[in-house]
């Protein structure tokens, strides 16, 4: 249970908030949501998953949403906790799939960005006879490792000295395998910001995706139902395009090894007047905008 792996007074859990949260939300849900740690952060923090579970008519059709894996990012976890809450709480859209949600796939990194660097984007890994710290975790998976990633401790977009060499990465692909072999995952979504884009892999090669024109079409119906309530608008592209080619990130690795059919990699508000610095006074309407695309995107996918 929550309350056994998160062992109060020895453990670095952060941050509290988010975890007297789920702690909650565990309690009065459970055991349709079901709160569990995939595994702990280079620091020893505990990277957890909420399980919500579909009614029984929808087993075995599931999705998976990833938030946080930048630490500076920070809508990015808010908007997917709101989600974790309205999911919770819907009971239509909410039972049509077994939803996996990591909100915050990066802890050390969010908590170094409250309390030293403001603008740190990787995790909290020390290297040794560098001045320089930390991995890009949206680098460090296992397809296409290493294209359009740096080799240099000090990039912003350092891959690490291998595939996986980040236990954070490792437990986000040991959980996402583990649900991959019990159920039908049809939809991931890795949440980022900014820049307001719907982004659909690859991004490390030019080669289109499988089920590429689908993605688009389920990803018109996402950013058509984000822009109703604020009119905020979210474009649809390829990350290979939008960005310059670079692989080792969640999606390409969902697309190409799981072969999970809609990939995505999300980038939130805004489109860059505030940049990664938001101002709280959005995270509410993003997360009700998200909202209205889920709940769309969602419906959309329901194969029952
Ligand atoms: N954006 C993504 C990044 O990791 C991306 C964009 C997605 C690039 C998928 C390549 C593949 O750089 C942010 N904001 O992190
Ligand atoms: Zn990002």
């Amino acid at each position: 249970t929550f309350e056994e792996m998160c062992c109060k007074k020895s453990c670095n859990n952060i941050p509290p908030q988010m975890e007297w949260y789920l702690i909650n939300l565990n309690a009065t849900y459970y055991p349709r949501v079901e709160v569990t740690s995939i595994g702990k952060s280079i620091e020893g923090r505990n990277i957890w998953q909420v399980f919500i579970k579909s009614s029984a008519c929808n087993e075995g059709t599931a999705i998976w949403l990833e938030g946080g894996i930048h630490a500076r990012e920070w809508i990015s976890p808010a908007v997917t906790l709101h989600l974790v809450n309205r999911l919770a709480r819907d009971c239509s859209i909410g039972k049509l799939f077994d939803v996996y949600i990591v909100p915050m796939a990066n802890p050390d990194g969010y908590e170094y960005t409250w309390n030293t660097n403001r603008l740190w984007r990787k995790n909290r890994r020390i290297i040794p006879d560098s001045d320089c710290d930390g991995v890009d975790l949206n680098r460090n998976w296992d397809f296409d490792y290493g294209v359009g990633a740096s080799d240099a401790y000090c990039s912003e977009i350092y891959k690490g000295v291998s595939a996986f060499s980040e236990p954070e990465t490792l437990s986000l692909k040991t959980a996402m395998e583990a649900v991959n072999q019990e159920k039908n995952l049809i939809l991931v979504i890795a949440l980022h910001s900014y820049g307001q884009y719907l982004l659909y892999p690859y991004g490390g090669r030019t080669e289109s995706a499988p089920f590429t024109t689908e993605m688009i079409e389920k990803g018109k119906v996402f950013t058509r139902a984000v822009s109703h309530s604020h009119e905020t608008v979210f474009r649809i592209d390829n990350s290979g395009v939008a960005y310059s080619q670079a692989s080792g990130a969640t999606d390409d690795w969902a697309k190409g090894v799981l072969g999970v059919k809609y990939v995505y990699t999300l980038e939130l508000r805004d489109g860059g007047s505030e940049g990664f610095v938001l101002g709280v006074d959005k995270i509410a309407p993003s997360e009700e905008e998200i909202w209205e695309g889920m709940r769309a995107i969602l419906l959309s996918v329901n194969p029952s």
